[in-house]
């Protein structure tokens, strides 16, 4: 569909929102995504006056746009938009030969630009293993990932004091993590779903200011804003098993623009807080003291297998 005039302006639109059946020019797009994000961390209360916030920054597209629409709201004189909040980033080496290199240092330029606080974390100094180290002993290497990097980042979120750990998941994500966790039923995940997790002893409290932004707007908000996220796929990338379900939930959204909002916040409005005494809170790892759903967490099994002996 032609995107026409801007509802905003009257300039050249060259944007067209369905579910909101809004026509945007470049200028008002951006502004209507940091808008956006602004109501929605003032709607779930993710961050308040003051706060410390550890932007988790791989160096990928939705990352770099949550640190640029964070800063917006940082740096704006709009009282509708400002936020007032410590913002500093981190970055995971993950020791991915050819591929983390160029992560952290997308990430370093990126902070430099735009005078954030930033630190990276070498799994290998932290684990005394990389992703590599796991792949090449046939272990794979996605599912180790995801334990590393929920494990180290939030570590450093507690270690370092910080309020928040925000995390740049969009709609997509969310709302095929949903749909995959309704249809097998797995009610302590769903009864886990929320775009804010409140902090605990050994845990940071965790944020995702983008989970109401689609996929395709953040690539459009990267685009215009002229942000380059890291070239190149990680080498152990596979099709993830929620890809799926995000090509399912984009031929309902065709027909029936909304769909992925309208079950998103669905579920967060009426279902969760049904769930909400599902939740058990985990004991801790008895090598680290983390919190940990079995007796010894991932992070120190994996640590005690494949680290330094
Ligand atoms: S970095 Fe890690 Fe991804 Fe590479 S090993 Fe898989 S999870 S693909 S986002
Ligand atoms: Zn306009
Ligand atoms: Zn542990």
């Amino acid at each position: 569909m032609l995107a026409g005039r801007c509802r905003w302006c009257d300039g050249d639109a060259e944007v067209f929102l369905p579910y909101a059946r809004l026509s945007l020019c470049r200028t008002h797009f951006k502004e209507y995504i940091v808008r956006r994000v602004r109501r929605t961390i003032e709607k779930y209360r993710m961050i308040k006056e003051g706060e410390r916030v550890l932007v988790a920054l791989s160096g990928g597209k939705d990352s770099l746009v949550l640190l640029h629409v964070l800063l917006a709201m940082k740096n704006s004189n709009d009282p509708k938009l400002s936020l007032n909040c410590d913002l500093e980033a981190v970055t995971l080496d993950l020791g991915i030969r050819g591929y983390s290199e160029k992560c952290v240092s997308v990430a370093c330029a990126y902070c430099d630009e735009f005078n954030v606080p930033h630190y990276t974390v070498k799994l290998i100094e932290l684990a005394g293993f990389t992703i590599d180290d796991m792949a090449s002993q046939r272990r794979p290497a996605c599912s180790v990932c995801g334990v590393v990097k929920r494990y180290v980042l939030n570590k450093v979120g507690v270690e370092m004091g910080f309020d928040r750990l925000a995390m740049g998941h969009n709609l997509d994500d969310e709302a095929a993590v949903l749909l995959s966790n309704y249809l097998s039923a797995n009610v302590e995940l769903l009864s886990r779903q929320h775009p804010v997790l409140p902090a605990r002893e050994g845990m940071v409290s965790r944020i995702k200011p983008l989970f109401e932004v689609s996929e395709s707007e953040t690539s459009m908000y990267a685009q215009f804003q002229g942000l380059t996220p890291v070239d190149g796929k990680c080498p152990y990338a596979v099709t993830p098993s929620t890809h799926r379900f995000k090509r399912a939930l984009n031929a309902l959204e065709e027909e029936a623009p909304a769909t992925k909002i309208k079950m998103v916040r669905g579920f967060i409005e009426r279902v969760k807080p049904l769930l909400d005494n599902i939740e058990t809170p985990p004991g801790k790892c008895a090598v680290c003291g983390y919190p940990s759903s079995s007796g010894i967490c991932g992070f120190c099994r994996l640590k005690k297998a494949y680290g330094p002996m």
